[in-house]
C-alpha cells in the first residue's frame, strides 16, 4: 500500500479521461462560421467530412507538418483553388487550428465529476473540495483549445495547478521561528491540540526530536493534566530524547503548566517550548473552554492541530470547530502510512485555509515528513 493510493488512482484517472476526451474528436461542423471540420477515412471521429470542400481537405492533407487528425490521408489530391493567396492562407490556418485542437467543455468536466464524485468522497475528498476542484478545472480547461497529441500534459498541468491552489497555503518556517525567539529572548511556544488519540503526544515528540537534530533544545510541557498516564507518557519521551519535562499534578490547570514551562525555558535560555494538551472533542464544552484559556493565557506562537487522517470526512468538522474555537495556525496529518485515501489532507486544508506542517508517517521519531504542496501534488497526478 502506498500513501494516498486511492486518491492518486482517481485523480490520474481524471487526467486520462479528460485528455482522452480532448483527443477524441473534433466538434461537429460549425454552423456559425460556415467552415467545416475535416474528417478523413480512418480517423477516430464521427465519420467522413460532410461540409468541407475538396480544396480544403486537400490542403489539410498537404500541410504535412501538422498531422491534425489521426488516420490515413484520403486518396484525393490537391486541386489548386482560385481564391487569392492571402485569403486562402487565413482560411487554411483557421481550418488547421480546428482540426488540430479540440475544446473541452464544462460538461466534459462535469461528467467526470458526476461519475467520480462518490469515489473521491470515498478517498475522503469532501464535497466542497470536489466542487472547488471542478470549478478550477473548468476555469483552466473549458473553452481552451487543446492541441492534439498534447492533451495529456495540458490536462495534467491543469489538475496540478488546481490542486496546488487548494493545498498550497504557504509554509511555516520552524527554524526561523526559533531563531527569532532567540533574538527576542523569548522562546516560542508551540501548542499541540486535537481530538483524542489523534497523535498529539507522539507528534510533538517527533518535532522535539527534529529540533534536537538541528541543534535546538526544546522543553516539553505536560499540558495534558486530564488523561490517566499522559504525564508519564510524555516523561518517557523526555527521557529518550534527553529533554526536560515541566509538569504539575493531574487535574491541575493546563494553562499554568504551560506558563511555567515558558518561564523555565526563558530562564534557562532554551530554544522552544513544545506543549501537549489533552485530547478533546469539539462537543465537550468544558474541555474546549479549557483550551481557550490555555491559548488566552499563553498566546502560543504556533497552534498545531493534529488530525488523524484515518478519521475520514469527520476530519473536516474537527478542523472547522477547533479553528473556530482557538484559531489554528497549521495542521499535522497523522497515520498517513496506514491510510491509502489521502483526501482528508485536501479537505482539512481547504476548510480552514491553513498549511500542513508535516505528515506523520509512522510511530518512530524519524517518521515525520515535512509537507511540500508541490511534492504532494506531483505524487498525486504526476
Ligand atoms: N502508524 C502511525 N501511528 C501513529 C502516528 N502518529 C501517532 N500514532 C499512534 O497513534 C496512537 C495515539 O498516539 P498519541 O500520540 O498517544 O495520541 P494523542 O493524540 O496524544 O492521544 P490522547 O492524548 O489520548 O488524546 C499511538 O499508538 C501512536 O503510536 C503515525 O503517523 N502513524
Ligand atoms: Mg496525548
Amino acid at each position: 500500500m502506498h500513501m494516498f493510493d486511492s486518491l492518486r488512482k482517481k485523480l490520474r484517472e481524471g487526467v486520462e479521461k479528460l485528455s482522452g476526451k480532448a483527443e477524441e474528436e473534433v466538434p461537429k461542423p460549425s454552423q456559425k462560421d460556415g467552415s467545416a471540420d475535416v474528417w478523413e477515412p480512418g480517423a477516430r471521429g464521427p465519420g467522413p467530412a460532410s461540409g468541407a470542400s475538396r480544396e480544403e481537405r486537400a490542403e489539410t492533407e498537404r500541410s504535412g507538418d501538422e498531422k491534425p487528425v489521426a488516420g490515413g490521408a484520403g486518396p484525393e489530391r490537391a486541386r489548386p483553388g482560385g481564391a487569392a493567396k492571402e485569403d486562402e492562407k487565413g482560411r487554411l490556418a483557421k481550418l488547421r487550428e480546428k482540426v488540430s485542437t479540440r475544446e473541452l467543455t464544462g460538461s466534459d468536466i462535469d461528467s467526470f465529476f458526476e461519475e467520480g464524485e462518490m469515489e473521491l468522497l470515498q478517498s475522503d475528498v469532501a464535497l466542497e473540495v470536489t466542487d472547488a476542484l471542478r470549478e478550477k478545472l473548468k476555469e483552466k480547461l473549458a473553452a481552451s483549445k487543446v492541441r492534439r497529441g498534447k492533451a495529456s500534459g495540458f490536462v495534467r498541468e491543469a489538475f496540478r495547478e488546481s490542486l496546488l491552489e487548494i493545498v498550497d497555503r504557504g509554509s511555516i518556517d520552524l527554524e526561523g521561528l526559533v531563531k527569532e525567539g532567540r533574538k527576542a529572548g523569548k522562546p516560542p511556544l508551540i501548542l499541540f491540540l486535537g481530538y483524542n488519540g489523534s497523535g498529539k503526544t507522539t507528534t510533538l515528540a517527533k518535532l522535539a526530536s527534529w529540533f534536537r537534530e538541528r541543534g535546538f533544545t526544546p522543553v516539553l510541557a505536560a499540558g495534558d493534566t486530564f488523561r490517566a498516564a499522559s504525564i508519564e507518557q510524555l516523561e518517557v519521551h523526555g527521557k529518550r530524547l534527553g529533554l526536560r519535562v515541566i509538569k504539575h499534578q493531574y487535574g491541575s490547570d493546563s494553562a499554568a503548566v504551560i506558563f511555567d514551562a515558558r518561564k523555565y525555558a526563558e530562564k534557562n535560555r532554551l530554544d522552544v517550548v513544545i506543549a501537549d494538551t489533552a485530547g478533546r472533542q469539539h462537543t465537550d464544552k468544558n474541555l474546549m473552554d479549557e483550551l481557550r484559556k490555555v491559548v488566552r493565557v499563553n498566546q502560543p506562537e504556533l497552534k498545531v492541530l493534529v488530525v488523524d487522517s484515518l478519521t475520514g470526512n469527520d476530519a473536516v468538522e474537527q478542523a472547522r470547530r477547533f479553528h473556530e474555537a482557538v484559531g489554528v495556525d497549521c495542521v499535522v496529518m497523522t497515520k498517513t502510512d496506514v491510510n491509502p485515501r489521502g483526501g482528508s489532507i485536501l479537505s482539512v486544508v481547504h476548510t480552514i485555509g491553513k498549511p500542513v506542517l508535516f505528515l506523520g508517517t509512522g510511530q518512530e521519531y524519524m517518521n515525520i515528513e515535512m509537507f511540500s504542496p508541490e511534492r504532494f501534488v506531483r505524487e498525486l497526478v504526476g
